[in-house]
C-alpha cells in the first residue's frame, strides 16, 4: 500500500539492540556457573569456526557496566539479553546459584538506572549439560517441569523490574540445527521424529511458562521469538505455489500458529502423520497450549532473510548438514524436503559474505503476515548484518551496516503505516559477539570488540563504529532521520 505521508513510529517505540548470554558473557566457569550444552559442544573438534568458544566471549560478565554506559550514551531504549540457565541453576534442576542471580540483578539495575528497558530472553540455547546427562535434555518430557521451575525462578526474582519477557529464542533454529542438520547440540542428523517430539516439549515449556508468568504478573508482556523467513514462490507455476503452502505450514506456521493459536497447522500434522513422525501429545496438552496462546502479548520476530520456495521432486535435495561458516561467498548449498519443497537462491537480491539474502522488504512482509494471520503486536527482536569489519587507527567505518539497517527501518516504518502494531526493534547486536558457528570474524555490533578467534587475542577493548552515532541519531529522531 502507498501512503502520501508516513505517520512514522509510535512515540513510545522501543529502539533496542540484542545479545545472548553465551555469545557475550564469557566467565564460563566462574561464580558457580554450571556447564552448558554449548560449553561441551564447542570442545568437539570441527564443530565451530576455528574451534572458537564462548569461554571468554566479549567478557560482558565483567564489563557489563562499561557496555551499559555505552548504551546510555547512545540513548538506547531497550536492551534484549538472555539469562544463562546453568548460571542460575548449575545442574538444571537442583540448587539455585545466588551469585548467578546477582549478576543479572546488577545488570538489570544498571539498565534501569540508565533508563533502558530490560527485555529478557529466558532461553537462548544454553541448556545445563547436566540435563543432557540426566535424561537427554529436550528429548525427554521431564524437561518441561525443570524449565518451568527455572523460568518461574526468574519471574519471581526479576518480575518486579522486568516487564518484557521472551520465553524461547528461535525454537525452529535450535531444534532444526540440533536434530536435523547436526550443527548445534546435541548434533543429531536427520532425526525428524525426535525433532518434532522435541519441539512439542519446547512448546509445552513455552506455554507453561507463559501461564506461570501471567499468574504472577498479569501485566507482564510475553512472547517467544521466531526466526521468520517469509517465503516467495519461485514462480507462478501451481506446483511452486503449492510448495510454498507446504513450506509455510511446515516451516513457518508450525511455530507461529502454536504461539498464537495453541495448535498445529492441520496440513502439517496430516503430513507428519503420513510419515510416522508426528509428535506424541498427552491428554491435557492441547488445552494448556490453547490457554497460553490466548495470553501471549506479541509475536517476537528475528528477521534476517526471505526464502524462495520451489517444488522438490521425491528424489530431490534433502537437509544440508553444512553451511557457509567461513564468509567465503557462494559456498552455501540448496536444501529442501524431497517430495515437498526446496529453497533455491533469489537472483533479484544480493547476499552477505555468509550467503544470507539481503531483503529489506521482507521485514515489512513479516509484519504484514503476522498482522493478517494473528493480529498480534510485533517485537522485532533481532535484525542485523554480519560482516567483516576493519579496525583502522581506532576507527571502524561500516557504511554497509548503516545502509542495511536504514533500509530495513524504512520498510518497518511502512509496516507501521500499514497498521501493523510494532512495539520494538532490536538490532543484532550491540557489541560484537561470538557467532555460534562463525567465530568472532562475523561481526554485527555498533561497538567493535578487539578480539579474534584465538582465546588469547586482543585487549577486549570497546570502540564505537560509525554505525553507533548513526543509530543514536535514529533514536533521537524516533526513526524520522535515517
Ligand atoms: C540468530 C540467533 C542469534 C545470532 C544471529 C546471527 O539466529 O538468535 O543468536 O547468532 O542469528 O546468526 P549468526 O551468528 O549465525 O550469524
Amino acid at each position: 500500500m502507498y501512503f502520501e505521508k508516513s505517520k512514522g513510529f509510535p512515540a513510545d517505540f522501543l529502539w533496542g539492540s540484542a545479545s545472548a548470554a553465551y555469545q557475550v558473557e564469557g566467565a564460563w566457569n566462574e561464580d558457580g556457573k554450571g556447564m552448558s550444552n554449548w560449553d561441551k559442544f564447542v570442545r568437539i573438534p570441527g564443530k565451530t569456526f576455528q574451534g572458537t568458544t564462548g569461554d571468554k566471549a566479549v567478557d560482558h560478565y565483567h564489563r557489563y557496566k562499561e557496555d551499559v554506559k555505552l548504551m546510555a550514551q547512545m540513548g538506547l531504549k531497550t536492551y534484549r539479553f538472555s539469562i544463562s540457565w546453568p548460571r542460575v541453576i548449575p545442574d538444571g534442576n537442583g540448587a539455585i546459584n545466588e551469585k548467578g542471580l546477582k549478576f543479572y540483578d546488577d545488570l538489570i539495575n544498571e539498565l534501569i538506572a540508565n533508563n533502558i528497558v530490560p527485555m529478557v530472553t529466558v532461553y537462548h540455547w544454553d541448556m545445563p549439560q547436566a540435563l543432557e546427562e540426566q535424561y537427554h535434555g529436550w528429548e525427554n518430557r521431564q524437561i518441561v517441569d525443570d524449565f518451568v521451575r527455572y523460568a518461574t525462578t526468574l519471574f519471581e526474582h526479576f518480575g518486579d523490574r522486568v516487564k518484557h519477557w521472551i520465553i524461547m529464542n528461535e525454537q525452529n533454529v535450535f531444534t532444526g540445527l540440533g536434530w536435523q542438520a547436526g550443527m548445534h547440540p546435541p548434533g543429531k542428523v536427520d532425526d525428524d521424529k525426535t525433532f518434532y517430539q522435541v519441539n512439542h516439549h519446547v512448546f509445552l515449556a513455552h506455554a507453561k511458562s507463559v501461564l506461570a508468568l501471567k499468574k504472577l504478573y498479569p501485566d507482564a508482556l510475553v512472547g517467544s521469538s521466531f526466526a521468520y523467513s517469509p517465503s516467495y514462490a519461485y514462480d507462478r507455476h501451481p506446483e511452486n505455489a503449492m510448495a510454498k503452502a507446504d513450506y509455510d505450514d511446515l516451516k513457518n506456521y508450525y511455530w507461529m500458529d502454536m504461539y498464537a493459536y495453541g495448535r498445529y497447522p492441520r496440513a502439517a500434522i496430516a503430513y507428519l502423520e503420513s510419515q510416522g513422525i508426528a509428535p506424541q501429545m498427552e491428554p491435557g496438552d492441547a488445552e494448556i497450549l490453547k490457554e497460553a496462546a490466548a495470553k501471549v502479548d506479541f509475536m517476537g520476530v528475528n528477521y534476517y532473510q526471505t526464502t524462495v520456495v520451489e517444488y522438490n521432486p521425491i528424489d530431490g535435495v534433502g537437509t544440508s548438514h553444512e553451511m557457509n561458516t567461513t564468509g567465503k561467498k557462494g559456498t552455501a548449498k540448496v536444501q529442501g524436503v524431497p517430495g515437498l519443497y526446496k529453497n533455491p537462491s533469489n537472483e533479484f537480491l544480493p547476499t552477505t559474505d555468509w550467503d544470507w539474502t539481503i531483503d529489506p522488504m521482507g521485514i515489512r512482509m513479516c509484519c504484514r503476515e503476522i498482522t493478517s494471520r494473528y493480529d498480534l503486536p510485533i517485537v522485532i527482536s533481532e535484525n542485523g548484518l554480519g560482516a567483516f569489519d576493519k579496525f583502522e587507527d581506532g576507527k571502524i567505518h561500516d557504511p554497509y551496516r548503516i545502509d542495511y539497517l536504514k533500509r530495513h527501518i524504512e520498510e518497518l516504518k511502512k509496516a507501521c503505516d500499514d497498521g501493523c502494531r510494532v512495539l520494538a526493534y532490536c538490532t543484532w547486536s550491540y557489541t560484537d559477539l561470538l557467532s555460534w558457528l562463525n567465530g568472532y570474524q562475523k561481526r554485527y555490533g555498533f561497538v567493535y570488540v578487539d578480539r579474534e578467534e584465538d582465546e588469547n587475542s586482543g585487549t577486549l577493548n570497546r570502540y564505537k563504529k560509525d554505525s553507533f552515532d548513526w543509530y543514536k541519531h535514529v533514536i533521537e529522531t524516533n526513526g524520522e532521520e535515517l
